[in-house]
């Protein structure tokens, strides 16, 4: 028996004008466009022009080795980052968009929480809404609902600024999964049929090491809520912590959580490392429809 026949999750959900088999796993890479992301130092933001250059290198071999969506970031979530403006959002995030929608078969997910930028991406032809603070903003239910686009809610306790200050939990699981029930039922209202909600507990977002460790052994557990789950662990301290390496060191750990979580019913896998987590995804695929 295959293990898609177990869950209620559909097989398929559209992405724009994508159709996507979520009965397989998908990876998502991640193409930060800020001066002060911590995956590549920066060097993505030297000039506007050379950014957009280096932003579409990546892109296109991001799409070579196999993913299936491109996150497009323009505001730093760092622990402490700048507040960025609107416009500056707009002018890092549009032309990448508008380039790789012009030159690249991926789908286009933007990370966001602004209302303008939710709007213009989608104009563009993004295929997803991705957002950290699960359309919280104000404006932001209304901007996602005007799309029709599926939207990617993510947990995050607390703000970006304070998030790691000791964050608290009855029980994680619980708690995040009754999270994720409220802000469902907030997208619904506002016009978000639950077909088109992805959840992601969001590693790392006002969480110990601990909790992330909890997170992803239980993760089936939010799987069972019967949406799409989307994690992203890659890089993250979670994996630094565990085993004290720095950032550029924490590919392997980064590969087993991505197994891990896809065995426990995550389809879709944020990561910096595209073409290692697609073979690592595929071999774990091969296994787990075996019979
Ligand atoms: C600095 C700190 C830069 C943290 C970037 C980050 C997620 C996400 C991010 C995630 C979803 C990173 C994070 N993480 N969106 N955006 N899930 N859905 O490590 O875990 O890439 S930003």
């Amino acid at each position: 028996m295959t293990c898609q026949v177990l869950t209620k999750r559909p097989a398929k959900m559209l992405f724009g004008d994508q159709r996507l088999d979520l009965s397989q796993p998908h990876v998502m890479g991640v193409i930060n466009v800020t001066p002060d992301s911590f995956s590549d130092g920066g060097n993505l933001f030297a000039s506007q022009a050379l950014c957009l250059d280096a932003a579409m290198a990546r892109a296109r071999v991001m799409v070579e080795e196999g993913a299936s969506f491109l996150d497009i970031g323009g505001e730093s979530t760092r622990p402490g980052a700048d507040i960025v403006s609107v416009q500056q959002e707009l002018d890092r995030v549009m032309p990448v968009i508008e380039a790789i929608k012009a030159s690249l078969d991926v789908i286009v997910s933007i990370d966001t929480s602004t209302p303008e930028v939710i709007a213009l991406a989608a104009k563009a032809g993004a295929g997803l809404i991705n957002d950290v603070r699960a359309l919280s903003r104000k404006g932001a239910l209304q901007a996602a609902s005007d799309t029709q686009l599926p939207v990617c809610l993510m947990h995050m306790q607390g703000d970006p600024k304070t998030m790691q200050n000791d964050p608290t939990y009855d029980c994680i699981v619980e708690d995040i999964s009754h999270y994720f029930d409220e802000r469902i039922k907030h997208c619904n209202q506002s016009g978000i049929p639950t077909e088109r909600i992805l959840i992601d507990p969001g590693f790392g977002f006002g969480k110990t090491l601990s909790h992330n460790l909890q997170l992803l052994k239980h993760l089936d557990i939010l799987a069972s809520k019967g949406l799409p789950v989307l994690v992203g662990m890659s890089r993250k301290s979670m994996i630094g912590n565990v085993l004290n390496r720095p950032v550029d060191e924490r590919l392997y750990g980064g590969l087993a959580t991505a197994v891990m979580a896809y065995e426990r019913g995550a389809r879709i896998v944020r990561v910096h490392d595209v073409a290692q987590t697609v073979d690592a995804l595929r071999m774990a695929h091969a296994i787990m429809i075996s019979d």
